[in-house]
């Protein structure tokens, strides 16, 4: 895929990351849908435009890295990762099957080319992105570490000790996207044990905050390019997102935290994202 910063073009792309994401969770018969259909914006434009990695084969070299600590929202990625050109897009059907590169949680044994660490503990991710955003300014390296994380997850204790490593350490080439839609596995995350107001606590521990709609593609390729023109702190952009963007019925609704869609739920989900220009190759 070539690198684009049109809008439409990002847009078609998150449609076919939602569309992708639905599809293999039927397939597979369980998976994620939610997170990865409100993440699908982000994906796109990281994949679409913002990460300098189409001088590899192998994700997991860079210059630029991502880290998805939410592993969960895997289909997403996994989606993202075919469209950008790094594995073939009908291993996509193997998504949640028994020896499959394709893990429900992504699985750094299982396909090392392009993850950069297991993930589906929560928490996690954001300290393996920042020992490598480290290592590189040590060894000053070229290139920006990407972390994807959920709004529930930033109630993990590890997440906070990060943040302030990360600012004390002045890692200005660590960029966190938190998608913040407020869902959690079993409801709100206000409710359960609320985080927000994320950007206030971020700033408060030193870090660049940028507090955007992460479904607005225009003020996700701002926001990246902000990040990466940082020059002394982290820099964590909060992206309000509605769980499971693009389907009415299924939005905001933790019920497709984890669950399946039937036959007609499947239908009606893809018929309102649209069938036009589907690749429906898989
Ligand atoms: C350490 C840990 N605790 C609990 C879980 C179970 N779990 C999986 S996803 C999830 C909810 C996370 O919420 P959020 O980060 O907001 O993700 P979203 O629901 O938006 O996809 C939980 C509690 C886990 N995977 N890891």
């Amino acid at each position: 895929m070539t690198k684009t910063r049109d809008v439409a073009a990002l847009e078609q792309i998150a449609r076919q990351i939602r569309r992708d994401s639905i599809r293999m969770v039927k397939q597979a018969g369980s998976g994620h849908p939610g997170g990865a259909m409100g993440a699908a914006d982000i994906f796109a434009v990281l994949y679409g435009s913002v990460l300098d990695n189409a001088s590899t084969t192998r994700a997991v070299e860079g210059p630029d890295r991502f880290v998805l600590s939410n592993g969960h929202i895997c289909a997403g990625w996994y989606s993202a990762l075919t469209l950008a050109g790094f594995f073939p897009r009908e291993e996509l059907k193997t998504h949640r099957k028994m020896g499959a590169r394709l893990q429900g949680h992504p699985s750094r044994h299982k396909f090392p080319d392009v993850v950069e660490t297991s993930s589906g503990p929560l928490g996690q991710g954001l300290s393996v992105a920042s020992g490598i955003a480290l290592g590189k300014k040590m060894r000053g390296d070229a290139g920006t570490v990407f972390c994807l994380t959920g709004d529930g997850e930033m109630q993990e204790g590890m997440v906070w000790e990060t943040a302030l490593t990360a600012a004390h350490k002045g890692l200005a080439n660590l960029c966190l996207i938190v998608a913040d839609n407020d869902v959690q596995i079993d409801g709100p995350t206000s409710e359960i044990k609320k985080v927000r107001p994320l950007g206030d606590k971020f700033a408060a521990f030193g870090w660049h905050v940028i507090e955007i709609d992460g479904h607005d593609i225009a003020a996700l390729l701002k926001a990246f390019d902000a990040a990466k023109a940082e020059t002394a702190r982290p820099t964590c952009i909060v992206a309000t997102t509605t769980m499971a963007k693009g389907v009415a019925f299924m939005e905001d609704d933790p019920k497709w935290h984890g669950a399946c869609p039937t036959d007609d739920e499947y239908e009606r989900a893809l018929n309102e994202l649209g069938r036009a220009g589907d690749l429906e190759d898989f």
